[in-house]
């Protein structure tokens, strides 16, 4: 709500739907107050474009949305490898959007923010293979997640015991190797959002992708350190200066002043934010990177209301 208040989206009339628990509650949206109502498979008539936010709800009522005439833009991981629905990232792949048949799907946080990195390395030099490993902010896994770590903090400093009940370990003065669930082949499913994703909003089966997903003790913004190998020279003044005027991106590279992207830094912020450009001086053309976004924005909220802009400025 606060993105689309910021970006003027173009409302006529917003309508607030959730669960039986928090039907009733008003919320401010502008200057005007709203009543949350429970969402039902009645509830999208006359809705031009519905945002949502959480598995089980587009599970159940995607398809109402999509009978009642409505475009679904989808924040879960119901739908994004579906061959049907497009999986969209606007600086990247803007225009699969027009052959989506009533659902579009928004990626997850840690692979939208390296695409919109990927996409100009890509388009200049031709990506072969991707080493990505990830420091993902606890704001990923919800409200709960973040007073977690709060609590935890405060515990520890005053000596008491952790205890872990969001995530399957302390987190707080601790990193966890593990976000989302183990798969058959040892990744998490997370680290193979990474993999799957990335290919098909880069539109390209051949880039190689391997990921290593870890939760850090941050409140928000996800950093991630990417290694890149190439298969044209691509020197790092010249990526810098491509990412630096690709869409989305603010490039943060003066090591020498300790310039560098930080999450607290991104924290509220909506552009992707790349530093420690780098030779990888151990292949032939080879980068390392070094990227930050806020998850809750360019990861999530901003990406999607990005999405309902292309569907309104004609993308159809
Ligand atoms: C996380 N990527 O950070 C997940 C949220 N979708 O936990």
């Amino acid at each position: 709500m606060d993105v689309l208040s910021e970006r003027r989206f173009p409302i006529g009339k917003l309508k607030l739907l959730a669960t039986s628990r928090s039907a009733g509650k008003q919320v401010k949206f502008n200057n005007e107050i709203l009543t949350i109502e429970e969402t039902k498979p009645d509830s999208f008539q006359g809705v031009d474009i519905a945002l949502f936010a959480g598995g089980s709800a587009s599970k159940e009522f995607a398809q109402d949305a999509v009978k009642a005439g409505a475009i679904v833009i989808d924040n879960s991981n119901n739908f994004r490898m579906d061959p049907s629905v497009p999986l969209v990232v606007p600086e990247v792949n803007p225009e699969d959007v027009k052959w989506h048949n009533g659902i579009i799907a928004n990626p997850n946080c840690s692979t939208i923010q390296m695409a919109v990195v990927l996409k100009p390395l890509h388009d200049a030099a031709g990506i072969s293979r991707v080493v990505v490993s990830t420091y993902q902010a606890v704001s990923g896994a919800g409200a709960e997640a973040i007073e977690e770590l709060r609590e935890q903090s405060r515990d520890i400093l005053a000596g008491k015991e952790a205890n872990p009940q969001v995530f399957p370990h302390q987190i707080a003065f601790n990193v966890i190797p593990h976000l989302d669930v183990f798969l058959e082949n040892d990744y998490t499913k997370e680290e193979m959002k990474m993999v799957n994703e990335t290919k098909k909003i880069l539109g390209d089966d051949t880039v190689a992708v391997t990921a290593t997903t870890v939760r850090a003790p941050v409140v928000n913004g996800h950093s991630e350190a990417i290694n890149v190998q190439l298969k044209n020279e691509l020197l790092p003044d010249d990526a810098r200066k491509l990412l630096a005027k690709s869409p989305g991106i603010l490039v943060i590279d003066t090591p020498k002043n300790n310039e560098y992207p930080l999450p607290v830094a991104a924290n509220g912020r909506d552009e992707v934010f790349v530093g420690r450009i780098r030779r990888d001086e151990t292949v032939e053309f080879g980068l390392n990177l070094w990227v930050v976004a806020d998850n809750l924005r360019k990861g999530a909220a901003t990406n999607a209301v990005q999405i309902a802009e292309l569907l309104t400025k004609g993308m159809l």
